[in-house]
């Protein structure tokens, strides 16, 4: 299963910058991973995990295999755009497949660069684009739920449910605040999900600032933390100028002026993980002689689930999991080290992996 990342803003942001400078800079530090741009603005990147490399020299493998995530770059999203103004809704459809959104905003000054509204203020950008989606999400549910209504005449037991869910929706929306607010029951969950709202998505705020406060933020980036944190969304601060001159040097000469920079690691990192923690995801190992990979589930995912991100047939044909707890295999030095130990266990259908296991699947073909 592909997670994919949305990057969304205002034009003139550095959504372009940051999503090439992204996509490159991975290309280069998955040297012998197959990247690749799938379409000009979709990249898929390796999700960067040191502890695949310390599972893979223990391990001897040969090859480590990174798990991966999708970021797609969203034009044409500006005020009115949910009434047909710029790329007009060709980006609905867009947004629509993501998983969660990186929403770019502009905390840097340059009267080089234009603002759309003339003047930088990204709580303000942040409220326009969030009033077009809300906009798009009250116009798309209020089209659907007349079908909904049809099919409730009909009798159907599940349009029951989604003009429940619709109504919640609309009245968060009417009140001018995103979707994502509803509370929605463990039941209602995956009808929820189906109905595909664009703001009901989780957040990420990227404050956009220039080089030389990449380090410590700006006063525009304090505002969005703040409007961020009583949303209860998260932010990164990253400068994607600096993003830019990193793709194009080599890995230690980025360290090299990552440090000069102040900077501990590159913004890719400190963006895919918080996609990560946004997405609520987890990597499971998979390590052999041949190869170390990670894989991503979402948390709470049974170990037949977890077999079924690999190949159906491991899903459908489950029959257990040796497990080792990461700490388990480095402490153990290995898998042999850790059997010695007592340290794998055999778990069943029920159990739920943990992040950071390292699992060995034995099914029924
Ligand atoms: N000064 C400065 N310019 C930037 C920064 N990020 C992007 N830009 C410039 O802003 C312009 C628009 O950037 P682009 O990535 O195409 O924006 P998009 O429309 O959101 O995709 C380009 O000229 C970039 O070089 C930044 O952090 N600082
Ligand atoms: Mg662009």
């Amino acid at each position: 299963m592909g997670f994919r990342m949305g990057i969304v803003g205002l034009p003139n942001v550095g959504k372009s910058t940051l999503f090439n400078a992204l996509t490159k800079t991975a290309a280069a530090q998955a040297a012998n991973f197959p990247f690749c741009t799938i379409e000009p603005n979709v990249g898929e990147v390796a999700v960067p995990d040191a502890r695949l490399d310390r599972l893979a020299a223990i391990a001897g493998s040969k090859q480590i295999i990174p798990t991966r995530m999708t970021f797609v770059d969203i034009a044409g999203l500006v005020k009115g755009a949910s009434k047909g103004e710029g790329l007009g809704n060709q980006f609905l459809a867009n947004i629509r497949e993501t998983d969660a959104i990186a929403h770019v905003l502009r905390c840097f000054e340059d009267d080089d660069v234009t603002h759309v509204d003339g003047r930088v203020d990204p709580v303000a950008d942040a409220e326009t684009i969030e009033t077009e989606l809300i906009i798009a999400d009250m116009e798309s549910l209020e089209k659907r739920l007349q079908n909904i209504l049809r099919k409730v005449r009909g009798g159907d037991k599940e349009a029951v449910q989604q003009e429940r869910l619709m109504r919640a929706a609309l009245e968060m929306l009417e009140a001018g605040k995103p979707a994502r607010l509803v509370k929605v029951d463990a039941e209602d969950a995956k009808a929820w999900r189906m109905m595909q709202l664009l703001t009901s998505k989780p957040v990420l705020y990227v404050c956009n600032v220039s080089e030389d406060e990449a380090a410590t933020g700006n006063a525009l980036s304090a505002r969005v933390a703040e409007m961020a944190a009583a949303q209860g969304n998260s932010h990164v601060v990253i400068s994607a100028k600096i993003e830019e001159e990193i793709s194009q040097l080599d890995p230690e000469e980025a360290e090299m002026f990552l440090s000069e920079l102040g900077l501990e690691e590159a913004g890719l990192d400190r963006l895919i993980r918080a996609g990560y923690e946004l997405l609520h995801l987890e990597t499971y190992f998979t390590v052999g002689p041949k190869e170390a990979r990670a894989w991503t589930i979402r948390q709470g995912t049974s170990a037949p689930q977890a077999a079924g991100v690999i190949h159906g047939d491991f899903e459908r044909g489950f029959i257990r999991a040796e497990t080792i707890a990461y700490d388990d295999f480095i402490a153990s030095n290995g898998e042999q080290g850790a059997k010695e130990a007592g340290k794998m266990r055999a778990e069943g259908k029920s159990y739920v992996v943990q992040d950071g296991d390292v699992l060995h699947f034995l099914f029924n073909t």
